[in-house]
């Protein structure tokens, strides 16, 4: 499956705050999200699976993939495109073998070492921050800045997505450091109005990515 990875909207109930997370997603996707990841660490099991099934009907309306956060088991109950493991997950090698070839893996990694050993796992992207300081995980550790984007672009050969305090004012040097895409949370989830919000990051990247072609 060919991914568009220029904007990955992440979910978090918590900070959608009183709206519905569905609601926020089709607005995201309106916008321009380009792929959807489900990322409930308070959710339960029954939860992710309901929440899961109703986003990839929305998902799949628009063609664009879900990824589960976490969950090889939920990723696949659900049917989704893709899962998304982190340094303290299911180690990537594994979830590769029970996902099979087919289906998108995800690796977190914020050092080179990282990158490299998920690129050889079988990794399909990786997710790569905190880079500027989140608010939104806690326990992200020091923030890597744009510089540590670069080393591990420079390191793998697969898609690199930056995570981690992205908003319109900083997308495009994660960019220029060698990423595909952002992923984000509170910039689209949190955002007073999720499609306006996606529609400016999506076309910060777009213009980057653009200039870096010509
Ligand atoms: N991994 C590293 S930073 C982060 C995750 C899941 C949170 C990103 O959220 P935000 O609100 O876009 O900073
Ligand atoms: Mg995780």
């Amino acid at each position: 499956m060919m991914v568009d990875w220029t904007l990955y909207v992440i979910t978090d109930r918590r900070v959608a705050g009183e709206r519905s997370i569905l609601d926020v997603v089709r607005a995201a996707i309106a916008g321009g999200a380009s792929v959807i990841q489900l990322r409930e660490k308070e959710a339960t099991t029954r939860e992710m699976i309901e929440l899961g099934q109703a986003l990839h009907e929305i998902t799949r309306a628009a063609g664009i993939p879900l990824i589960v956060n976490d969950r090889v088991d939920v990723a696949l109950a659900i049917d989704a495109e893709g899962v998304h493991v982190g340094q303290d997950d299911m180690p990537a090698a594994i979830a590769r073998r029970l996902i099979g070839p087919d289906r998108i893996l995800g690796v977190s990694a914020r050092t080179v070492e990282e990158a490299v050993q998920a690129e050889r796992d079988g990794a399909d992207y990786l997710g790569v921050g905190d880079i500027y300081g989140t608010p939104t995980k806690p326990d992200a550790g020091e923030p890597i800045g744009v510089a540590g984007v670069a080393a591990i672009t420079r390191a793998v050969s697969i898609p690199v997505v930056g995570i981690g305090g992205i908003t319109p004012a900083n997308a495009a040097a994660v960019i220029e450091a060698g990423a595909v895409g952002v992923a984000v949370i509170s910039a689209v989830v949190g955002a007073a109005d999720p499609e306006a919000a996606a529609r400016q990051l999506r076309t910060i990247v777009e213009e980057v990515k653009k200039g870096r072609k010509s």
